[in-house]
């Protein structure tokens, strides 16, 4: 037993005295001392030896003169490690970089900027408000009657917390807060995101996006909405493009008007997208309803004012060839890896 524990002392000191250097020292040091028929493995061995009342004491001293010599091998190893990497020569500075990929832009988001950037043209500028918002902006204001099939539960998302409370189902709002604020003239386009109840499918979702936009001062007149809108078709889709103006019904414009466009992809002559009409329809329109205006506090006899509404998808689908709605919102880079360089 002595003579063992002689042996161990030994070995340490052999270990400790030993200079740590290059990779086949390590590999040497490594077998003599760590492999299957190493020093350690031996004085293992020798265990069945000793007698049982020292079995524990020897046991111990084998046991950290194992980690003694295995932590020497870890730093050995790691220095030399350490050595190669830090080399200059194991560096390669010529090689290309890691790449950096910059991603693209969303269609919806460049459908809706093309959109933006005509009308800042005309001296319009960017308005944006609450996609959570109370059910005066978004339908008492608008001159929406309490009966009015767009404010059903079926029709558009409450808020369970307060029942005042609903997803906006136009952007509308934006316009409302605007011009509650009392500064005018008023020349505002209103991009954002909207909500309806409905069911998703291929042609509709329960969220979508939306422009609207509005011009309010004294004298604006019916002639300044329909020159306005023709000409940002004009600007969005060429000069050769046509127009015409039906009569519709919305609750805050009146009078109001569909703008239809000469189909883009028939050019007029009838095809599938258009129904064989020739005629894409593109927004609705119409002159600020007198009772939309007192109720933002302007005055319906001072001033008047035109507003519009286009919904972005619809354009987006058309312009990019896209067959189904839901692709917008399913975030597969499959699809949106294809708008890169798109404009
Ligand atoms: C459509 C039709 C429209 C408006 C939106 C509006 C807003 C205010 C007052 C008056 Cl605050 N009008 N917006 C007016 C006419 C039509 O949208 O088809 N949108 C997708």
């Amino acid at each position: 037993m002595d003579q063992l524990l002689q042996q161990i002392e030994n070995y340490k000191q052999e270990i400790a005295k030993l200079t740590t250097n290059g990779a086949e020292s390590l590999e040497a040091y490594r077998i003599k001392f760590l492999g299957t028929k190493g020093i350690v493995k031996n004085l293992m061995a020798e265990m069945k030896n000793v007698t049982a009342e020292k079995k524990k004491e020897f046991g111990q001293l084998l046991n950290e003169f194992k980690q003694y010599a295995e932590s020497k091998y870890e730093a050995w190893k790691e220095q030399l490690d350490g050595n190669t990497t830090a080399s200059a020569t194991s560096i390669d500075t010529s090689l290309p970089g890691d790449p950096i990929s910059i991603g693209s832009r969303h269609p919806i988001s460049l459908m809706k900027n093309q959109i933006i950037s005509i009308y800042q043209r005309l001296g319009f500028s960017v308005a944006e408000g609450p996609e959570i918002e109370d059910d005066f902006h978004n339908f008492t204001a608008l001159n929406l009657p309490e009966h009015h099939p767009a404010r059903d539960m079926q029709d558009t998302f409450y808020i369970q917390q307060n029942p005042d409370w609903l997803l906006r189902t136009h952007t509308s709002n934006i316009q409302i807060r605007e011009m509650e604020k009392g500064k005018l003239p008023l020349r505002i386009i209103c991009p954002g995101r909207v909500y309806r109840n409905e069911t998703i499918s291929a042609r509709s979702h329960c969220f979508f996006h939306q422009v609207e936009g509005m011009y309010i001062d004294e004298n604006v007149s019916f002639a300044d909405l329909k020159q306005t809108l023709y000409y940002f078709v004009q600007e969005m889709y060429g000069k050769d493009v046509k127009v015409r103006f039906r009569p519709s019904y919305f609750p805050f414009t009146e009078p109001s008007a569909e703008m239809d466009i000469s189909c883009q992809i028939c050019g007029g002559s009838g095809c599938s997208i258009c129904k064989r009409t020739g005629w894409l329809e593109i927004l609705g329109c119409g002159m600020v309803h007198p009772n939309v205006l007192s109720n933002c506090g302007i005055d319906p006899n001072k001033y008047t004012g035109f507003a519009f509404g286009m919904g972005i998808e619809r354009p987006a689908l058309l312009k990019y060839g896209i067959t189904d709605i839901r692709l917008f919102s399913e975030n597969d880079v499959r699809f949106l890896r294809q708008f890169t360089s798109a404009t």
